[in-house]
């Protein structure tokens, strides 16, 4: 009954074709991929994660055990399933499993709470919820009853690790199920799982990316980023992000042999024990971890001389930082320039430094199309700034079931409305100069203004609420909520802001600052005019907050 195909807007069929023709579409599903690797590098380590060590070999028969487990419990091809795993030995087989019984992960940060989890469980009608017992000191058992009292299409609750909670079946017995020996059926012209988006709107969007479209995406950008089955890839950012997962990612790592180490936490004294171990020659990692990164390096005696490529990305790199990783972390710094909707851009290796620091790079594929409008629609003189729309043969043609979303964020011949401010270059790559869009991007993590005012706009003393970002050293921007209160209330900005982080939402969502103001400059139609608070926050009032 839960069979029901998404109701998705696919590539038209003169575009699936050409992607066909052209190579870039295998018509393999996720399933049959891990086939095609278990039998191509089965003997080579494919993951190390604390204490577990599994080679290909390994891994799809633990998929496949899993894969059992999920069969064995009714659920039919097609299904949704909500993954919220933390960097775990759990996450890649737990996955891998979901593919092979032809199942559709959702993928959810560790950090999202209660609200974010029941949207995204309704809005994919998920029929499983699998989560870790605990992490960072947080106990998802509670977290995934209200989820289950809010979402009637729950069927069943996976915990993975030690938990006393007996509603709850540990994710362990699906692994000592008898196994699946090949993939469930799925068309690879499929959706193979559902993303969230960085999102504008007052609640995330899901992505939904097909076998073909997503394989293509990894194993081209594995080749862009110079793996091979003698590297090592570090997955430091939250497996659940693209760009960890597909750029090149870990996915794009298996794809080629190499191996994949998993990292619990993205910070150095974590990361860095784990590249000397290890011999890490690639990683992901966000600007602010970037620096954070060069910073640590001088003063650890870890080794960190198997590094050969860095990606960063998320955010805009400055030509500053990006300068110094060559010299202080002895490896090639690739610029990386993408987006959970698709699109995704690369340095290459062998670009000069130049390009390398100077620029976020160009397309993956020959066949994405970009166009670099000024807002009236029509194209920029070459060489100047203006709005970036992509469509190709991995980018997404419309979110989930979000009809006026999709009205907004694509045109009707299929560009996605990326949001960004770029200027093409005349060597062909793109520089990111801003964004057109109200988010706002804290440490390569994107929290959505409308999102948060709607939290602030539940407190009861709160009369009105906008959410800006604001440059920051660390972060790269920081949030900062302005407010204005109902005539005669009072409540202090620590209240406010524990009122919003109880709203069972992540805690990188909660404002870093909230400002007071009696009233909001509006325009002459009477909307919100966010670019004049965002100019009133760098006057000199605001500043010295
Ligand atoms: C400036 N802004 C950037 C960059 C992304 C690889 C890398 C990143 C993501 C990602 C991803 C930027 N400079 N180098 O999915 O596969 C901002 C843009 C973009 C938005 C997408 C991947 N790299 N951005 O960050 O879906 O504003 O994907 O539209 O989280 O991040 O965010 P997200």
């Amino acid at each position: 009954a839960a069979q029901a195909a998404d109701p998705v807007q696919l590539w038209p069929d003169d575009f699936a074709q050409r992607y066909r023709a052209a190579g870039y579409w295998r018509d393999v599903s996720f399933g049959d991929w891990l086939d095609e690797i278990a039998t191509r590098f089965g003997p080579n380590t494919a993951l190390v994660a604390g204490d577990t060590r599994l080679t290909y070999s390994d891994l799809r028969a633990q998929a496949q055990r899993i894969a059992g487990g999920f069969v064995a419990a009714g659920f039919e091809a097609g299904s949704r399933v909500l993954v919220q795993l933390p960097n775990s030995a759990a996450f890649l087989p737990t996955v891998l499993g979901l593919f092979y019984a032809g199942l559709v992960p959702v993928f959810a940060l560790p950090a999202h709470r209660a609200r974010e989890i029941t949207h995204l469980v309704n809005g994919s009608q998920a029929c499983a919820l699998i989560q870790p017992a605990q992490f960072e000191g947080f106990d998802y058992a509670p977290l995934a009853r209200a989820v289950q009292a809010a979402c009637p299409s729950l069927r069943a609750l996976y915990l993975d690790g030690e938990t006393q909670a007996p509603d709850i079946t540990p994710l362990a017995s699906l692994i000592a199920a008898s196994p699946c020996t090949a993939p469930r059926h799925r068309a690879p012209s499929d959706v193979a799982f559902l993303q969230i988006s960085g999102g504008t709107t007052g609640f995330p969007k899901l992505i939904p990316r097909t076998h073909n479209d997503y394989i293509y995406s990894f194993e081209a950008s594995a080749a862009i980023c110079g793996l091979g089955a003698d590297k090592t890839y570090l997955t430091a950012l939250p497996a659940a992000h693209n760009f960890p997962m597909s750029s090149p990612g870990y996915f794009g790592a298996l794809s080629v042999g190499a191996k994949v180490v998993m990292s619990p936490s993205p910070a150095p004294d974590t990361c860095f024990p784990l590249i000397a171990a290890h011999g890490v020659t690639h990683t992901g990692l966000v600007p602010p971890l970037a620096l954070l990164w060069m910073q640590a390096a001088g003063k650890t005696g870890h080794d960190l001389s198997s590094l050969e490529v860095l990606g960063v990305g998320g955010a805009k790199f400055t030509a500053e930082s990006a300068a110094r990783v060559k010299p202080v972390l002895g490896c090639t710094l690739q610029q990386v320039f993408g987006m959970a909707e698709g699109l995704v851009n690369y340095t290459r290796l062998d670009d000069p430094d130049a390009v390398i620091i100077h620029s976020q790079g160009r397309p993956i594929s020959p066949d994405d199309d970009i166009l670099i409008l000024a807002e009236d629609g029509t194209p920029v003189p070459r060489g100047t700034a203006g709005l970036l729309y992509a469509r190709g043969p991995y980018t997404i043609r419309a979110y989930h079931n979000a009809p006026e979303a999709n009205r907004r964020s694509f045109t009707p011949d299929g560009f996605y409305c990326t949001g960004d401010i770029v200027r093409l270059r005349a060597d062909g790559n793109l520089e990111v100069q801003g964004r057109a869009t109200d988010h706002i991007n804290r440490a390569g993590e994107k929290i959505s203004a409308e999102e948060v005012e709607d939290h602030l706009l539940a407190h009861p003393a709160v009369f009105d609420a906008a959410v800006v970002a604001v440059p920051d050293p660390y972060l790269g921007e920081r949030s900062c909520a302005f407010v204005v209160l109902h005539a005669g209330e009072t409540v202090t900005p620590p209240a406010l802001k524990a009122f919003v982080r109880g709203r069972g939402i992540a805690g990188f969502k909660t404002p870093d600052q909230i400002i007071f103001t009696p009233a909001f400059a509006t325009t002459a139609v009477g909307k919100l005019d966010r670019k004049s608070l965002r100019a009133a926050l760098k006057s000199e009032h605001f500043s010295k907050e």
